[in-house]
């Protein structure tokens, strides 16, 4: 049995949650909640940097970052369709995708983090450029027929879907206020809309507050 630390609000987290739903991983990885802050002594003792997603593998070392524990967890058997491409453009491609939305994701992370600090003001200098690369990055998704699948499920799910719909998920949750990516943004949001109904996503979306 693999056992996944992670804490229900962590947008990297997710991803492995939603990866181990997406292939049917349920019966062979214990997802077991920790709070990273609180310095739990077994995350710290599978990851010396302390963070979650980590995944304890029975017998082997641990692994951590989100796309290497996505990785592994899609090479585990499994009846449905591999999420990452072998090989070729393919799988730059979903790579590439994959890479923006985690970029999303610590830009948000980073200015939310950045906001709650109480040694020292924000950076009003930090948070323009993580807002600025917010809105670059939901600019090309967009303009990313791809980027999250076609209203009519007629492409294939892959790496890059599950890291973007972490990313708007999680830009939800933290910036609302901030980044209204919904605007000019039409058809990226009904395609949000309609990837946020799948299981994968239903089953791990954030609490608030
Ligand atoms: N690059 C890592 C980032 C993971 C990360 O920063 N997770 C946050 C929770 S959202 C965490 O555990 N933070 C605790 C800390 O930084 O001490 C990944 O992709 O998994």
């Amino acid at each position: 049995m693999y056992t996944l630390f992670y804490s229900p609000a962590s947008p990297y987290a997710r991803k492995a949650r939603m990866v181990v739903i997406e292939k049917g991983l349920g019966d062979r990885v214990a997802a077991v909640q920790r709070d990273p802050y609180a310095d739990p002594d077994d995350l710290r003792t599978g990851n010396p940097l302390g963070k979650v997603p980590t995944l304890v593998r029975p017998g082997v070392a641990p692994l951590f970052d989100s796309p290497l524990v996505c990785e592994f967890l899609d090479s585990l058997p499994s009846d449905a369709a591999p999420l990452m491409p072998a090989g070729g453009e393919a799988r730059w491609t979903v790579l590439r995708r994959q890479a923006l939305a985690d970029g999303m994701i610590d830009a948000t992370y980073n200015l939310v983090m950045d906001r709650r600090r109480t040694d020292t003001r924000p950076s009003a200098h930090w948070e323009a450029r993580w807002l600025d690369a917010i809105h670059r990055a939901v600019a090309v998704l967009a303009a990313d027929p791809l980027a999250l699948p076609p209203v009519d499920g007629s492409a294939p799910l892959d790496m890059g879907h599950i890291a973007v719909g972490s990313a708007l998920g999680y830009l939800d949750l933290r910036l609302a206020g901030d980044v209204a990516w919904r605007n000019g943004h039409a058809d990226l949001a009904a395609r949000f809309t309609a990837f946020s109904r799948r299981p994968a996503m239903a089953q791990t979306m954030p609490p608030t507050g």
